[in-house]
């Protein structure tokens, strides 16, 4: 499994659950911004839950059981393929193969349904890429980073290309 892959599906799928509808159409405004920049910040102060500039574990691990709970509509504590794929089709681009493949990665026993256990230790391997400096905390920056690599690779590839 290549890991740069594995970490982009993680990253969609996070980006479907966190419910931030992407601002459709074209980006606003000049500059070599990405068009989500503005996303990235609100998802970043959404993760950063007491407001200290960093994300540590112990807020992706809450945030992961939030949005969990979030994907898991029917409440019957599991994620089934309908309820990724609803949260995936928020994120125009993310649909079809791409929630196929994301929701492959979650589900890692692949007995299809993603767990809580299974969606959080993802979004703590997602949590040990984006720390890239390994000090246990990720900062704005490093987030910024994460997201934009992640747009980027979303832009250049077709969802077929998987
Ligand atoms: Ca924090
Ligand atoms: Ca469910
Ligand atoms: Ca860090």
């Amino acid at each position: 499994m290549n890991t740069s892959k594995l970490v982009l599906a993680l990253s969609i799928a996070a980006l479907a659950a966190a419910c931030a509808p992407l601002p459709p159409g074209p980006g606003p405004g000049p500059g070599p911004a990405p068009r989500a920049a503005g996303n990235v910040d609100q998802l970043f102060e959404r993760m950063d839950t007491d407001n200290n500039g960093v994300v540590t574990r112990d807020e992706q691990r809450r945030n992961a059981a939030q949005r969990f709970a979030r994907l898991d509509t029917d409440n019957n504590r599991v994620v089934g393929p309908r309820e990724f794929d609803r949260a995936m089709s928020r994120l125009r681009r993310g649909g079809g193969d791409m929630s196929d493949f994301a929701f492959s990665q979650l589900d890692a026993d692949n007995n299809g349904f993603i767990t809580l256990i299974e969606y959080e230790r993802s979004q703590m391997t997602r949590f040990e890429r984006m720390d890239r400096n390994n000090d246990q905390v990720v900062t704005r920056y490093e987030f910024a980073q994460h997201m934009q690599q992640t747009m980027d690779r979303m832009q250049n590839r077709a969802p077929g290309a998987y």
